[in-house]
């Protein structure tokens, strides 16, 4: 193949320039036309069985780097735009970021559909097609502001596929339409990624900010994602969005198959659908209702045969997370499922007499994740404490019911976007140390072990990792307007804002160590505080705590006693992009929920992947990274999660408490309401907050907070024995492969999906 040949053909088409002629976006598009039809060429993966990964969200990013990657002409591309003067990280700038999702569970769908693909087993994904995506966030007057987020430009990976279905709502009908995307698997062949849009959506709705017409929803309903928010979870828009993408899917599934000539009671023998937490739960329902409508299924066989089909992934133990929707909003917007859903409720009701199992509550709430826990086959939670958590406490009623249904996928992340891709250095030289199996085997990473004392390769890790901290720094500069010192210890929290994920325990450190910076006790080497997060528009707490961030951002950069001691950063809009670039600059990578909140995290997998060292609680998947990184790699901290759980059953912590009998947390708390943090700050949003942690601290910030400030303090010490430092970021890279999610999907296919 001539890449040069067919890029200068088409610059010439497209633009009637050479390539050298070409602006970078100009060059983009090209190359983005050029990778469609490479794609194109690929042949579709087939089999006998195939996974159907349904999902309200795909948080895919940019997408060039990836499939250049997958596509194995990344390199010769890089070189060819060299030659003619371009660089392929100016022209990706080019490319909008689609921000399909909301954070984790988002990110780990599409890391799952490139595992997927590279093992090559058939599955697509299936989601929305929002135009808008998750709002855009804007800091004005140190106050987080949202705008729409466009991404679909004239070209984008989207191909049209000419289907069209109906979707019928209980107040009209409206028409969907279909855009592909491929899927390449690295070196393999291709699958899609199914995102549904409504064919009369319209996008001049959207006013100001992003506030739309909520009524119209047959010009709405693809606009946004829902930001993932609590407050908000009862909106009537969202069970309209649901409906929307599980009819479509049910649609699309059912018409596949029959193209295959599948008997439809064997529907479990050809399809398997991976419902991605309970936001398309509704597919059973529906399925049910096509089968016993229009396929004149009895209602035993239709459930029968759904049953076996579709399997749950449940992804948080949040209360107000599991979705419970009013029957109320189900009978207005699809009346045609409540005859459905009130018999698989009589069904259950017949069986089971516990209160606590039952579909149907006595508020008349529809209790989602029961649905799919009692008519799917499989319920998996994505971190070993997290399915222990479920069986033992949150969902211990259905354990007892279905203990066979019940079991752990570990969550992982796609190696090829979060080391080949973002951190191409530091690939290079783990090919070149112990040769490129790793990127087709995570596992033998572990042949890095045998350099443990080889201190060229401990030199090299430890140079790559300043050059990707000078890296940030200089984009951080030129975005933020920031300036961060390079040699300084980079401190890094990147996840979306919830008091559970205790940003404000850090900002309480923060506050700690430029008290103690004020008294005259400096740093051996400043430290450059990093953050990036949004924050649900409703979420009012969450919004609080960035406005502390970035007040104290602006106290701290510009108190000439402080700043070349500390520097703390938010960076804006925070994303995939920006974390591409994070993650590999990171030195510290701050894991620090309360015990039991945070089900997986992949954010921990991907800065260990990069070499930073965690510090972190015993939550999630942090366990799985200290059980393998060991009690000398990793720094933990904090209550465990039964202690956290007794505290919640017995409702005994009491947060006034840790504040008055510890000087040190009265101090940083009672700062967020000083004079200088007043001064430049919202009074309104400071006392909130401050209110909030002496009075509730639902998520106990304070319960750890001084165990927090010592051993991250010790970690800062320890970052000074510089070469036991080069020895842990080596063991955790080493010790990475686990997190690939090539070993997740393996597990998903070799215990529920079946492929083949
Ligand atoms: C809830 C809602 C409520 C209604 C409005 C929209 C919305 C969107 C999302 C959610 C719940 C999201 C649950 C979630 O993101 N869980 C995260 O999943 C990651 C992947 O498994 C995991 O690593 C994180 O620990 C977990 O918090």
């Amino acid at each position: 193949m001539n890449l040069e040949r067919k890029l200068t053909a088409l610059t010439k088409k497209m633009y009637d320039k050479t390539i050298r002629q070409c602006t970078d976006a100009e060059v983009y598009h090209c190359v983005l036309q050029l990778t469609k039809e490479l794609l194109a060429d690929k042949p579709v993966i087939e089999g006998g069985k195939k996974v159907y990964y349904i999902s309200m969200e795909f948080l895919i990013g940019k997408l060039l780097s990836n499939n250049l990657i997958n596509l194995g002409i990344y390199d010769e591309m890089k070189a060819l735009l060299a030659k003619k003067g371009k660089s392929l990280a100016a022209v990706e700038e080019a490319e909008p970021e689609p921000s399909l999702g909301n954070g984790g569970l988002g990110r780990l769908a599409a890391c799952f559909l490139d595992s997927i693909a590279t093992l090559g087993l058939p599955g697509d994904g299936i989601g929305l097609n929002y135009h808008f995506g998750l709002f855009k966030q804007v800091f004005q007057k140190h106050q987080q502001m949202a705008e729409k987020n466009p991404w679909i430009e004239k070209d984008s990976w989207l191909n049209e596929t000419g289907i069209e279905f109906e979707v019928a709502f209980g107040d009209g009908k409206v028409t969907s339409v279909l855009y592909d995307m491929d899927v390449v698997g690295y070196g393999q062949d291709r699958n899609k990624l199914h995102l549904f849009d409504l064919k009369t959506v319209d996008e001049r709705l959207v006013k100001k900010g992003i506030n739309f017409d909520k009524t119209a929803f047959e010009k709405n309903l693809t606009l946004f994602l829902y930001p993932d928010d609590s407050d908000e979870a009862g909106n009537l828009l969202r069970v309209y969005q649901e409906y929307f993408m599980v009819s479509n899917a049910a649609q699309l599934i059912i018409r596949e198959l029959k193209e295959k000539g599948v008997d439809l009671y064997k529907m479990d023998e050809h399809a398997v659908i991976q419902i991605n937490d309970t936001h398309p739960t509704m597919v059973i329902p529906e399925l049910i209702r096509i089968l016993t409508w229009e396929e004149d299924f009895t209602m035993e066989d239709a459930i029968h045969v759904v049953s076996r089909t579709c399997a749950y992934t449940n992804h948080t133990i949040l209360a107000e997370a599991l979705e419970k929707w009013p029957l109320a909003y189900i009978e207005k917007v699809v009346p045609q499922l409540v005859p459905i859903i009130k018999e698989l409720n009589a069904r259950v009701k017949k069986q089971y007499k516990d209160p606590k199992v039952q579909i149907i509550d006595g508020n008349k709430r529809v209790h989602m994740a029961h649905i799919d826990i009692h008519y799917g086959f499989s319920v998996n939670g994505v971190a070993a404490i997290h399915t222990d958590i479920l069986k033992e406490t949150e969902l211990a009623h259905f354990y007892r019911l279905y203990p066979e249904k019940f079991n752990n996928k570990t969550n992982g992340i796609t190696f090829r976007r979060w080391l080949l891709s973002c951190n191409s250095e530091l690939a290079d030289l783990l090919t070149g140390t112990i040769g490129d199996g790793y990127k087709k085997d995570a596992n033998e990473l572990e042949r890095l072990l045998e350099k443990i004392d080889d201190r060229n390769v401990l030199d090299a890790i430890d140079a790559i990792k300043k050059q990707k901290k000078a890296e940030l720094a200089a984009y951080i500069e030129e975005k933020e307007g920031v300036c961060l010192n390079p040699d300084s210890v980079f401190d890094i929290q990147i996840k979306r804002l919830h008091e559970y994920k205790r940003q404000q325990m850090n900002a309480l450190y923060i506050i700690h160590k430029y008290l103690e910076i004020k008294a005259g006790k400096k740093p051996v080497r400043p430290i450059s505080f990093i953050f990036g997060a949004k924050a649900a528009p409703a979420y009012v707490i969450a919004r609080d705590i960035i406005h502390l961030l970035l007040v104290l951002s602006d106290i701290i950069n510009n108190d000439p006693d402080v700043s070349p001691y500390m520097t703390l950063v938010m960076v804006e809009n925070y994303n995939v992009s920006y974390a591409e670039k994070l993650i590999p600059a990171c030195d510290i990578s701050e894991q620090i929920s309360l015990a039991s909140k945070e089900a997986s995290g992949t954010g921990n997998m991907k800065f260990m992947l990069n070499g930073a060292v965690t510090l972190g609680t015993s939550d999630g998947a942090n366990v799985e990274i200290h059980e393998l990184v060991g009690d000398d790699n990793i720094y933990i901290f904090g209550k465990d999660s039964d202690t956290v759980i007794g505290h919640y059953a017995k409702a005994d912590y009491v947060s006034r408490d840790y504040y008055e009998n510890s000087e040190v947390i009265r101090e940083a708390v009672d700062f967020i309401v000083s004079k200088p943090v007043m001064k430049l700050g919202n009074r309104e949003n400071l006392l909130r907050l401050y209110n909030e942690l002496l009075n509730k601290d639902w998520f106990m910030t304070l319960l750890d907070l001084e165990e927090y400030i010592e051993v991250k303090d010790r970690m800062l010490a320890d970052f000074e024995d510089r070469e036991k430092w080069k020895r842990m970021m080596l063991v955790n890279i080493a010790k990475a492969g686990f997190f690939s999610s090539d070993r997740t999907i393996a597990e998903y296919n070799a215990d529920i999906w079946h492929l083949g």
